[in-house]
């Protein structure tokens, strides 16, 4: 028999959980952590569940369905024009009322919703529960819950959509009812689109155009003004909000939004049961502390230093332990392949292949996992929002605000999902602002230059100077581009997630699927650089390129002119660029530690600087245009280039 073909959709305020479910579901990996606004593009998954096949879909976040923001438009939209099979309207249990507003305009949509009442464990710790059945009741509507996290519940939740796919379970959705003056408008005006605009009914229900007419939807009404009557029904509508207007003294949007709330809070009182009061938990006292106006900033910095610390340290330690290990094994393998391979293939092997991987290996994997590992805990603990709110008066000195600086901490990690996380800003010039910056911010694979090379042979002091050094650098710049591209910043309006304890699996799985995309992707890289460089080195080429790179590598970066070398590779990935430096020193019969201290300093602030890898590039591009991505990369070589060639010279005066 043919799989039958499902489509179902989560819906859903910010911040509840849809992205575990997508995950949980589809076991693919959406970011997820606990700050409001990460899903900015709907992503879809497969999934097979009792013979159906079904397409599961994580829509954006959004607080309301109307024309407030592009994921309201674009989310209704989804909803109401492509009709998945069903809606999943996750809903977080320790904020009901809330999450039931937008119940609510799912239900005005007609849409077939299950309700997947998520995170009842943090609501039970909150000394919050929810009975159910009750609210199953009022909303006519199944009701399932679920703990994400843990995939408690997930298998009920599918086996109830089954349910009411296959006609065994009915909705009877409840009926969303305004007070008397409001009702009588909305159905005189329902009658009136009914009438006027067929086809536009035959996607949206003329009772849900009626209501958001009369809200003043900018959207539905653009909507209707395509349709030959429309500009009738408009009329009428208008004059119907006036009415109301009058009547109430507030604009009709206000009243027909507090209309729902009141009902929200109803239900929701009805069938909250708080069980213990709330008191003040660990998690109260952390918030006040790490958002306090004094004590949060040595806080944050204690966070931001004992991260580079930590990772330091163990980074080291695990580096050196696998260095030593591998080493005996390539002196092992050299010797067994040269028993029956000619000198020059075990050269172009043991050098090119498996010295690259061996230095992925030993070299970048130990300061990455942990760096991931702690970006991880960051992204699920709910820090991160407060350091936004922190950092908000210092952000709108480069004409942003505190929002951004979330993006900016992903940037350790990665630069490319922190382009994509630029999305949370509100306008498209703050969005560029914040990519413009965010790329200047050493990712993990800049950190293992750093730490790698700076921190190991230098020390970790002048390896945290180089950081700060980023810092002021992005400062300087983010102000520079705010005076070229100036505009008010928007205020920060950000919900605050409550702290939560991070998820083991969340985290695991995070660091997995980040590690995994190092292994199946840099490795790769960095192979294929060290068979280049070693092809290069056997064919006599590479002294062709030292000597057309020497006066820019080695007269005004005072840097080895084979360096030059590593430096254009470290585009393809950054780790490259160490791994590659230590193959062309030794073809030249040095090694890292030969380079001076000033060498070492000035090759790590050029690659933290010039030119985002080309991942990045592309991630610019798609997000921004490939003019503005073209222009950081511009830019960057060029800043880059510039404070080497100044570092040299001003480092080689003091010491
Ligand atoms: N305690 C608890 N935490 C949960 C549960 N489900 C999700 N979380 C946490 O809630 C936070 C938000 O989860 P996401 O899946 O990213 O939320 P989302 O709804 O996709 O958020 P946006 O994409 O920003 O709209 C994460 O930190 C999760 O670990 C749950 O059932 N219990
Ligand atoms: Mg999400």
């Amino acid at each position: 028999m043919a799989k039958r073909r499902l489509r179902i959709a989560l819906a859903g305020n910010a911040n509840v959980g849809k992205s575990v479910i997508f995950n949980q579901l589809t076991g693919l990996n959406q970011i997820v952590g606990n700050w409001p606004g990460k899903t900015v593009e709907r992503a879809e998954g497969p999934l097979h569940f009792k013979g159906y096949k079904i397409r599961v879909i994580d829509l954006p976040g959004i607080y309301s369905l109307s024309a407030f923001s592009m994921e309201e438009i674009v989310s209704r939209d989804y909803i109401a024009v492509e009709k998945p099979d069903v809606i999943i309207n996750v809903v977080d249990a320790s904020a009901l009322e809330r999450n039931l507003y937008f119940t609510f305009q799912l239900l005005e949509l007609e849409a077939p919703v299950i309700i997947d009442l998520n995170q009842v464990d943090f609501a039970a710790k909150k000394g919050i529960r929810i009975d159910a059945e009750k609210l199953s009741e009022a909303l006519g509507v199944p009701i399932v819950p679920t703990v994400a996290i843990t995939g408690s519940g997930m298998n009920e939740m599918l086996s109830m959509v089954i349910a009411v796919i296959s006609g065994e379970k009915k909705l009877k959705p409840l009926k969303v009812r305004y007070g008397k003056e409001i009702e009588k408008r909305v159905e005189t005006l329902e009658k009136l689109v009914s009438s006027k605009l067929p086809q536009l009914c035959m996607v949206y229900p003329a009772r849900w155009v009626a209501v958001k007419l009369l809200e003043r939807d900018v959207d539905v009404a653009g909507k209707v003004k395509n349709y030959e009557k429309g500009k009738e029904v408009l009329d009428r509508a208008e004059k119907l909000a006036a009415e109301l207007e009058k009547i109430h003294g507030e604009p009709s949007p206000v009243v027909i939004a507090s209309e729902r709330y009141a009902l929200a809070n109803e239900i929701a009182k009805e069938v909250t049961i708080v069980e213990a009061p709330p008191r003040i938990g660990l998690e109260q006292k952390l918030d006040a502390m790490t958002t306090h106006k004094i004590l949060g900033y040595p806080i944050l910095i204690m966070v931001v230093a004992s991260m580079f610390v930590l990772i330091f340290i163990g980074g080291n330690f695990v580096s050196a332990g696998l260095e030593f290990l591998f080493e005996n094994l390539l002196l092992y393998v050299e010797g067994v392949l040269s028993s029956f391979l000619p000198e020059i293939a075990v050269e172009l092997i043991n050098k090119g292949v498996l010295a690259g991987v061996v230095a992925g290996i030993t070299i970048a994997l130990p300061y990455i996992v942990p760096f991931y590992i702690i970006l991880a805990l960051l992204e699920d603990s709910g820090y991160l929002p407060r350091a936004a709110f922190l950092m908000d008066n210092l952000m709108h000195k480069i004409g942003l605000h505190g929002k951004a600086f979330i993006p900016l901490m992903l940037g350790y990690g990665c630069n490319v999902p922190a382009c994509i996380g630029c999305r949370i800003m509100e306008t498209e010039r703050e969005r560029f602002l914040a990519g413009f910056v965010v790329v200047l911010i050493p990712c993990a694979a800049r950190t293992v230059i750093i730490l790698g090379l700076v921190g190991r042979f230098i020390g970790l002091h002048a390896a945290l100077a180089l950081y700060a050094f980023d810092l002021v650098l992005v400062f300087i710049l983010g102000r520079i581009a705010f005076k070229v591209l100036p505009g008010e910043p928007v205020g920060l309006i950000m919900e605050m997630p409550p702290y939560k304890k991070p998820s083991i699996r969340n985290i695991l799985m995070k660091t997995w699927s980040r590690t995994k995309d190092f292994i199946y992707i840099a490795l790769p890289i960095i192979v294929f650089g060290g068979v280049t460089i070693e092809a290069l080195a056997l064919s006599g080429f590479m002294d062709y390129i030292i000597e057309v790179a020497s006066p820019l590598i080695n007269g005004w970066l005072g840097l080895p002119a084979v360096t030059g070398i590593p430096l254009i590779f470290g585009i393809l990935r950054k780790e490259l660029a160490l791994v590659l430096l230590g193959n062309v020193l030794l073809q030249q019969g040095m090694v890292l530690q030969d380079l001076t201290a000033i060498q070492m300093i000035v090759f790590s602030l050029v690659t933290m600087i010039y030119i985002p890898c080309i991942a990045t590039i592309a991630t610019c591009a798609r997000e921004f245009r490939w003019r503005k991505a073209l222009a950081i990369a511009v830019i960057d070589i060029a800043l880059a280039l510039f404070l080497g060639g100044l570092a040299y010279r001003l480092l080689s005066l003091v010491t």
